[in-house]
Parts: structure tokens; sequence; C-alpha cells
């Protein structure tokens, strides 16, 4: 039925976007608390006003899933289709007869999670409104930015030298295996080898796994990180491989080992002394510097590459 309504709403939209202009007095407004601690449940009303009539809407809470989880919903008007769902954080209604887009529409509740990273967020609605009668639809979004969030966790501190800033490096945080946080080196200038240093934020207590990603280069894992109400600063641990996190690189097919197939794919007629433009082997250029050539084929081929594969160690 949604995906229906989202057709009709397209179709409708496009035949009418001429007259969009003439709908601009509605407003959508949200009323929310002014602070959440964490783990609080909270329930904030969405309403419109302006007097546009309207038939149909597709309504959809905005909010940051780093902060909140949706965990309910509630239509406060007569509808005929109320297929509210939290899965998927949406849902459209349909009235008996055109109304007038006044009041509080519907209500939806979230529950700030257990550990957060910031300090600020916001939470807002999104509304697509139709009034077949007079083929105008409406198109409305609405943010309030002013819910203060107590953040809490810890932070985890490290640092980690590579090849080449222009590619990111993703840190991952994972618990039962699965990933818990992420934070990202983010691509900058530059060629050769960088030190780098993260921060990852409203960790909870609990013992991680942190792994180390990043493209041309072998996963780096430190298993078994222990974290309870202080930060970790890795960069302070008495192991130099955890205190200095070292990338090895030369892995150009991405199979996770460092061996004679990656330099087979380097020395490739069709990558070998192209320039960066000139092949999709883009993981072939090792140092970063935009070319395939003898650098890259010497990095690969050092006795700290080759031959290694994905490090994991014991914090
Ligand atoms: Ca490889
Ligand atoms: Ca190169």
């Amino acid at each position: 039925m949604k995906k229906l309504f989202v057709l009709i709403m397209t179709v409708v939209s496009i035949a009418c976007l001429a007259l969009q202009a003439a709908a601009a007095d509605s407003v959508v407004y949200v009323t929310t608390p002014d602070t959440v601690l964490p783990g609080e449940e909270f329930t904030f009303m969405v309403n419109i006003d302006g007097g546009v009539s309207y038939l149909a809407a597709y309504v959809r809470p905005t909010f940051d899933e780093d902060v909140f989880t949706l965990v309910g919903g509630e239509w406060l008007i007569d509808s005929k289709i109320s297929d509210f769902d939290t899965t998927l954080g949406d849902g459209v209604f349909l009235l008996d007869e055109a109304a007038a887009a006044n009041g509080a529409v519907c209500t939806f509740t979230l529950r700030a999670n257990e550990y957060i990273a910031v300090s600020k967020t916001t939470v807002g609605c999104e509304f697509i409104i139709s009034d077949c009668a007079d083929k105008l639809v409406e198109f409305i979004s609405y943010d309030r930015d002013n819910i203060d969030v107590e953040s809490n966790g810890v932070s985890v501190f490290g640092s980690v030298t590579s090849y080449n800033p222009q590619n990111e490096v993703e840190i991952e945080l994972l618990k039962d295996g699965n990933v818990a946080y992420t934070a990202t080196i983010f691509a900058s200038d530059g060629t050769g080898i960088v030190t780098q240093e993260f921060k990852i934020s409203g960790v909870a207590p609990g013992t991680y796994d942190l792994v180390v990603k990043k493209n041309g280069h072998l996963n780096f894992t430190i298993t078994g990180i222990n974290i309870d109400d202080e930060n970790v600063d890795l960069k302070n641990n008495d192991n130099v491989e955890i205190a200095e996190i070292t990338l090895i690189l030369g892995d150009v097919n991405g199979d996770g080992c460092i061996d004679l197939k990656d330099v087979v794919e380097l020395t490739s007629s069709l990558v070998y002394g192209k320039i960066f433009e000139e092949t999709d082997k883009k993981s072939a250029d090792i140092n970063g510097d935009r070319c395939f050539d003898l650098k890259d084929l010497i990095i690969i081929t050092s006795h700290k590459n080759y031959g290694k594969s994905a490090k994991v160690i014991a914090y």
C-alpha cells in the first residue's frame, strides 16, 4: 500500500510541480523537550498549520540514529490508512474527506541510546502532503535543532601509520563480532607514509576488538580491548605494535595477503607504467603518487610487506 501511495504521490507531484509555489504557507512544526538523558524515552508531537486542504500525507521523523531509536508512533487524526511502522520509521494516511491542515497530526516516541557521543542533535519531521481535489502537492520539511543530550561513554584514541593519505582509514570497534562503533580518518592531500590519529567516542563498557582497514593495506586487528569507565589511549600502550599501529601494504587485489598475485597485478601490461587515469586498478598505486611504477613494486616486495598476511594481536 505504501509503495502504491508513493507512486501516486510521485505522479501527482510531477504533474503539479508548477503549482507547488502556491502552497508555501503551511508550516510543519514539532514540539520536543529541550534536554534528553541517555536511555530516556520521550514523545514529540508533529503539527501542521497554515490551512492548506489535504487528503493524504506521508510522514517520517528525522533524527540521528546514533543518538535515538524510534520506538513508536501514533496518529492523532482519523485516517483510513494507519500503517505507521517503527521498522521503516514512516507512515502514510488518507482522510475520508479533504481537511484543512491545522493542528496536531501525530506523535513519535524516541528513546535516547544508552551511550551517546554527541551533546547536541536535531529531531524533526518530513511531510509530503497531497490535496487531490486541487491537484496540489506540497513538500514540507522541518527540523528542530535544540535538543541537548547528555553524552557519556568513554573514548578510544590511537594512531595509524600507513601509506597514501589520499585514501581514508576506517577504524571499527567490534563487540561479539558485530561493528558497534566506527571512526574514519578522512582522505587528505599528500603521498607516501603518513601517521594519523583517531578517536572513537561514546563507547560503552565491554570487551571489543579493534579493526583498522585501508585500501591497499592489510587489516590490523587488536583483540580483547577491555573498556570500563576510563578513556583508552592505545598510544600509551606498552606494546609498540599497539601504540603505533602500522599497516602493512601492498594488497593490490584485496585478498588479505601480500604475495605474487599482487606483484602480477601491478606489473600487468594494463597497469604498470600507466598513470592514474589510464587504469581502473587504483589499488596498485601503493604510494599514492598516481603512477604505477617501480616505486610501488619496491614497496610491495619489501621484506616488511611481502609475504605478510593480516595482523591480529591481543591487547
Ligand atoms: Ca593480495
Ligand atoms: Ca605509485
